[in-house]
């Protein structure tokens, strides 16, 4: 059955990777699934034929015959239940990944995101160095005990999973921010997932678009 995931036409982060298609296409890849990919534009992505796939009119979605998914958690988790790879067989170990999975986007991912929009939103403010000061130290208490619990261990608990994949791309939000670098075995961590095969070739997927992306405008300015 083919699968469809939509993703930016043009994305903000011109292709770092930084966008939350990136979790669908890492999780396609480590599972071994060929996918589509139709890209939206921000104007599409508010009109009803997305807003009928994604309530929230947001990228990514996920398309399998009957079948229509939002939100990255519950693909990620969809896609790791039906294939092999992606969560242990046992029963206690799945568990707990799936614990991991949701601590990376109820516990982890919310400070790390609003450290990062508060530059969009309050970013020209007189106040807004205290804030950020104040926002950062809130991601260190949790990058802190993070890597207490993550110790010298190559992954979060036991094999890889679906968990350390949505990690370490909540992990990558900080790129640029200076913030992995205080904690060098989070840094390895992320290095670790991102040298796997699986991850580079849904990076390069994502990087394609972006690139044909910016050819196009190129071509348009001439
Ligand atoms: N909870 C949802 C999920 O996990 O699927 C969140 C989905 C989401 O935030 N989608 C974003 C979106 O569609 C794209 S990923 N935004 C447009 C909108 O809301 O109108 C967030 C994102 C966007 C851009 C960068 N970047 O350029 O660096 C990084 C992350």
């Amino acid at each position: 059955m083919t699968i469809t995931i939509t993703a930016f036409e043009s994305s903000p982060d011109g292709g770092r990777g930084l966008a939350r298609d990136m979790r669908v296409r890492w999780a396609l890849e480590e599972v071994g699934l060929a996918y589509e990919v139709r890209l939206v534009s921000f104007k599409q992505m508010k009109e009803p034929r997305h807003l009928a796939l994604h309530p929230f009119g947001q990228i990514p979605t996920y398309e399998e015959g009957d079948l229509a998914l939002f939100e990255t958690g519950a693909i990620v988790f969809h896609i790791a239940q039906h294939h092999k790879g992606l969560l242990p067989e046992d029963e206690n170990a799945r568990a707990r990944a799936i614990t991991w999975m949701f601590s990376a986007l109820n516990t982890v991912e919310p400070p790390i995101v609003e450290r990062e929009q508060s530059r969009y939103l309050v970013g020209d403010r007189p106040w807004y160095g205290e804030l950020l000061s104040i926002l950062e130290d809130r991601v260190r208490v949790r990058l802190g005990q993070l890597a207490n619990r993550l110790g010298a261990s190559e992954w979060l608990d036991g094999a890889f999973s679906a968990a350390d994949l949505i990690m370490v791309l909540v992990l990558r939000r900080l790129e640029g921010a200076g913030l992995l670098e205080e904690y060098p075995t989070l840094s390895a961590y992320v290095a670790r997932g991102e040298a796997r095969p699986a991850y580079k070739r849904a990076f390069a997927a994502q990087l394609a678009v972006a690139n044909h992306d910016r050819g196009a405008k190129d071509a348009k300015r001439q």
